[in-house]
């Protein structure tokens, strides 16, 4: 398998399938469906939907199948990156390699595009898949992206900004959900449209969950390591705002280590389900050495 052609290929899929599932910018009001397509065409990794759409083709899903749950997925994790950059929350300037939405446009304007984005995706599962698949993947992705999980470990990063001493029990809570929380997601929703059964949902569940922590300690690292240009978003800021990463706490070999250690669990969930999975497995050994 040709790793580097793949993973075009996924990426060049998901995004023909924003162009196609998402209001185009003259849509009115055209202020609005501009600040949605400012933020989700800046070019993020397009990590979440990826997994989604190569664990639905993991089990079979015919093609195209799994993209309007793939562009879902897509604009709950952007409708994050622009509350999250928001004043009231981490305020910070660049996303993406480009001024955040409230600085391109205003704050009320990245509010409701954030909002809009989060909406847009569950009427994007109800609209294309029948019954019974829609439910389960708008249960799936309303509680990976609510209280207790995404918007809860996003609570709980605040929180800790005020404490000087989080321990490596709160700082694992965090990242279990604000990050692999919709990583796990993607690969449990990937499955559910390829007809995944129980067992296998469970092992793409273990291995989103291993895959989501390698790749926030890989954040962590990469902000305390690499420069803004590269990572197209302030590096640095872990430090300067308190917060509680694992790098902090362990230090970046230790955390290296721990990365590594997460990477090939989530690798060893992959090899139990059925079917063809060569590429999970070189993904997540790619994030493990991402730079950016
Ligand atoms: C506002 C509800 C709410 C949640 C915010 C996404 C988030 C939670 C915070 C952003 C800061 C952060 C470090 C989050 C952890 C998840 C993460 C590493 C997000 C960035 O994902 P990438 O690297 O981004 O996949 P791209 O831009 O490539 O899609």
């Amino acid at each position: 398998m040709d790793f580097a052609a793949e993973l075009k290929r996924h990426v060049a899929r998901v995004e023909r399938g924003i162009e196609q599932y998402v209001p185009r910018a003259d849509t009115r009001p055209a202020r609005l469906h501009t600040a949605m397509r400012y933020s989700l065409e800046a070019g993020g990794k397009r990590l979440r939907p990826v997994l989604l759409v190569a664990s639905a083709e993991t089990f079979g899903a015919r093609d195209d199948a799994a993209l309007p749950a793939a562009v879902a997925i897509e604009c709950v994790h952007t409708y994050s990156l622009i509350h999250d950059d928001l004043p009231c929350m981490d305020n910070d300037d660049l996303r993406r390699g480009r001024p955040t939405a409230h600085k391109a446009f205003d704050e009320a304007t990245a509010l409701l595009a954030g909002d809009a984005l989060l909406t847009h995706a569950f009427a994007l599962l109800a609209g294309n898949y029948p019954g019974d698949l829609a439910r389960a993947l708008v249960r799936e992705l309303g509680t990976a992206a609510g209280s207790q999980r995404l918007i809860g470990g996003q609570m709980e990063d605040l929180l800790a900004e005020k404490k000087t001493d989080a321990t490596a029990d709160e700082v694992e809570f965090i990242h279990l959900h604000k990050t692999a929380a919709m990583i796990e997601a993607a690969l449990v929703m990937g499955g559910l449209v390829g007809g995944a059964d129980e067992a296998a949902q469970a092992s793409l569940r273990q291995a989103g969950r291993h895959l989501g922590l390698a790749f926030q300690i890989i954040d962590d690292v990469l902000d305390a390591t690499a420069d803004s240009a590269t990572l197209g978003k302030t590096a640095g800021k872990d430090a300067r705002a308190n917060k509680a990463t694992y790098v902090r706490l362990h230090g970046i070999d230790a955390s290296r280590r721990m990365a590594t250690e997460h990477t090939a669990t989530a690798q060893r969930a992959l090899r139990e389900l059925p079917g063809e999975h060569v590429f999970l497995e070189a993904l997540a050994q790619s994030m493990a050495q991402r730079t950016k």
